[in-house]
């Protein structure tokens, strides 16, 4: 019989896109919490290597940064409600804004996503993208994306 324990608190690393997997000297961009916030999940960390300016950033469906972390797939959208409308997807949790010196701080809350059940975010993926010029426009180029996994539970 399984038990299952309570997540308290998840974490993914985030690496540069790289074309194939497994690569030589992935370099470490990122590190993201996730954390329970009261009726929330807090998400913060720190992403280094930025162009300077906002970045869209989003929980994928997949955990497989393979192909230049295409292989992530789409933005997550558990209950499939609205798939079109981009602003409304519950993976779409930045964008996240890097300063001049290509560093941006994350300090995100979502209210949809989850530790369990459908809306889960363990064992996803979670990507920040090359610059975007407008936010609501077409998410653009994976610049690094990690696994989001759990680090406590209770
Ligand atoms: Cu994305």
């Amino acid at each position: 019989m399984m038990t299952s324990a309570e997540v308290t608190m998840a974490r993914a690393y985030l690496f540069k896109a790289v074309p194939s997997l497994p690569a030589n000297g992935m370099s470490v961009i990122g590190t993201i919490d996730f954390g329970l916030d009261g009726d929330f999940i807090g998400i913060n960390g720190t992403i280094v290597g930025l162009t300077p300016g906002q970045h869209n950033f989003h929980v994928h469906q997949y955990g497989d940064m393979n192909h230049g972390c295409a292989a992530e797939g789409p933005i997550f959208n558990p209950t499939q409600i609205n798939p079109n409308n981009y602003m409304s997807l519950a993976g779409n949790i930045g964008p996240v804004m890097a300063n001049s010196n290509g560093v941006a701080y994350v300090n995100l809350q979502s209210s949809i996503l989850t530790f369990n059940g459908q809306n889960s975010v363990i064992g996803r993926g979670l990507m920040v993208h090359e610059i975007v010029s407008n936010p609501n426009d077409f998410p653009g180029t994976p610049f690094g994306c990690g696994v989001i996994g759990i680090v406590n539970e209770k």
